[in-house]
Parts: C-alpha cells; structure tokens; sequence
C-alpha cells in the first residue's frame, strides 16, 4: 500500500499529459476502468488483515475520487480547446471586406425625377403625392371629363371591380392638393400612372409629371416663362420652345409643347423626323369647372397646369432610344448611370 500515493501521483501525471479526448478516455479506464490499477487495488483489499482494510479501503477510495475529478476538469478543457480550435479555423470573420460587390446606382428614372424636383423646388414649387389607386371624382369627375365622355376611352383606364381605378395621370393628386389647401398653391406631382396600352413605345406603368399654379392673376405668359425655363436647366442648354394650339377636357386655352430637338439642335435629325422640334409637354390654363369641382373661387383665382412624361425627359436628357430599357432592370444598362454622389 506504500506505493499507492505513487500509483496517484502517476496517475495524475498521465491524466494531465494527455492530449486529446480519446487519449483521456483510455487513462479512465486503465485507471478507474472494471480492470484498472486503482479497482485492482480495492479488490486486494480482502487478502488485507481485517483490521487494516478500512483504512486501507478509504485511502485507495480518496485516491479514485481526486483521480476522478481530475480527469472531469481535464475533460473540461480539452473539450474547451476543440470548440476553440474549430471556431479560429472554419470561422467566418464578418469584419472582412466583401468580395468585389458594387454599391448599386439609382434608376435613371428615379435620377430624372430627383433632378426635376430639385429644379422646381428651386422656383418656388412643393413637391405633391396621392394614391395610384383612385376614384371616378379625382381621376376624372373633378378634370371636367364627365362619364360617357370621349377622354375616358383615351385614357384606357384600369378598373377595379368595385369601380375605384389606376390612377391614368398624376392630376388626381394636384385635385387633392387644391380640395386640401386651397389658392394659391404652387406644386409638382411627379408619380407612377397606369394605362392599359402595352407597345414599343408605351408601358402599362409609366411615370408622369404634373404641375399646377393657382393664385390671383396668373397668366399664359407665367406658364410659358415656367415651363421654358425648366426645359433649359434640365437639359442643361439654351433650348427655343415653342407652344401649339391644343385640346384637354381640363384647360382652356389648351397647347402642346414643343423644344428644339436635342440632339441636331433643331436642324433635323431621325428623333425629331425631320421637323427640327421635339413634342414634351402638355398645358392650359385650368379650366374653371375644374377650379369649382376642388372648391376654389374661380372669379378670383386662375391657374395653369401642365404634364409631361418623366420616362421621355429621361430618354431624351440621357440619349436612351428605347423606352422598353428603363423597365426591363438589366443591369448591363442600369449600370450606365452612377447615381452622382449627395
Ligand atoms: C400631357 C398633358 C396635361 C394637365 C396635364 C392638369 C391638372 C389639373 C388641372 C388642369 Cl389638376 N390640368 N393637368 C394640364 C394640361 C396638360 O398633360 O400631354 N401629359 C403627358
């Protein structure tokens, strides 16, 4: 029994030295196992003197225990040290930098838009939005074009079973505007409308841009110094415009716009065919009925308006030929127009 506290001493020493969770395993059993050194020992105990074994027996027992908690914490941490050594090796280090992946650009459409905002921000404009699901009043009602009338044809409208629609221009919301805050009023209601019409040449979504003034003595002359204006800082160039009689169910007078063709400064190229001008906007002065339907004084106040689309300043504005590319979300084309930075 001398050599018991060697046996310990030994077995700890092993226990300490092993390396990995099998090893450990194996010093268990030869050690403490059915078959091991220390049980071997407890099963000599009946060749001892009787008198001698208890003490004998509870030594050999604190010898098991202390080797059995040493083996516990030793499990402990080599199990510690394999978590450790799998999370460095197959770790995922969310601080690297990712591989190549480009910050993405806005839509040369959403870019137009932006830039006219700014533009008449600039004159005194507010920047106005509404639903794009409407009702019969603000989409048609309330513009002076009554059912049955010929412009509802035109406009090929989405209908909504319960009869609400897609909003098929963007005056619903200049409708809104005026029935909510009254004369006089300055704004801008750029926004997606709807029309079911599908070609080269129309989307079903297309985005239009609206304008209205309502104040005391504003004039044909405020509408075309406005509008000339704004063509030449958003194309960035001295542009002629010119303004040909017209027809809409909501303005009277009523005229289209023309501007010199951008691209053969109005000599005469393919995109003007020939004519040297450019059509890009519609405009009026607001049609009293239409004053009246959004409770404002029409022997007071009078207004202009005016429409364009944002996809067309955008083509023209960028030299894109086929309106069909802005829809189409193809990165090779959308990654022609990095957004310029804030
Ligand atoms: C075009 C023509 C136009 C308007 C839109 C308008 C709005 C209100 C009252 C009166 Cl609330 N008018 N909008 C006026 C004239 C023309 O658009 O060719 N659009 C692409």
């Amino acid at each position: 029994m001398s050599d018991l506290t060697a046996l310990t001493q030994d077995a700890l020493a092993e226990v300490a030295a092993c390396g990995d969770l099998a090893a450990l395993d194996e010093a268990r059993v030869r050690w403490l196992g059915k078959r091991g050194v220390l049980t071997e020992q407890l099963k000599a105990l009946g060749a001892l003197p009787a008198a001698e074994r208890p003490a004998v027996g509870a030594r050999i027992n604190e010898a098991k225990q202390e080797l059995q908690s040493a083996i516990e914490s030793r499990h402990a941490a080599l199990e510690r040290a394999a978590v450790d050594r799998e999370l460095t090796a197959g770790g995922i280090d969310v601080t690297l930098p990712g591989r190549g992946e480009r910050p993405g650009t806005l839509h040369p459409v959403t870019q137009a838009r932006l830039r006219i905002e700014t533009l008449f921000r600039r004159a005194g404009f507010e920047v106005a939005a509404g639903p794009e699901i409407e009702d019969d009043f603000h989409n048609f009602e309330a513009l002076n074009i009554p059912p049955n009338h010929p412009a509802r044809a035109m406009h090929d409208t989405f209908y909504f079973p319960d009869g609400r629609l897609l909003r098929t221009h963007t005056s619903p919301v200049q409708i809104r505007a005026l029935q909510a805050r009254g004369a006089p009023l300055a704004i801008i209601a750029p926004g997606r409308v709807y029309r079911c019409d599908s070609d080269m040449t129309h989307s079903p979504m297309f985005h239009q841009l609206e304008g209205l003034v309502v104040d005391e003595n504003i004039s044909f002359a405020n509408m075309k110094a406005v509008l000339h204006g704004f063509l030449q800082a958003f194309f960035e160039r001295e542009l002629a415009m010119r303004l040909r009689p017209s027809f809409f169910p909501f303005t009277e007078p009523s005229a289209e716009v023309d501007m010199s063709c951008v691209f053969c400064e109005g000599r005469g190229c393919r995109v003007c065919k020939q004519t040297g001008w450019l059509e890009i906007s519609g405009c009026g002065m607001v049609h009293p009925n239409v004053l009246r339907a959004s409770g404002v004084d029409a022997e007071r106040y009078t207004g202009y308006a005016f429409g364009a689309g944002i996809d067309r300043l955008a083509m023209l504005r960028y030299g894109v030929n086929d309106l069909r590319l802005f829809f189409e979300n193809d990165l090779r084309f959308l990654g022609q127009f990095p957004s310029l930075p804030a």
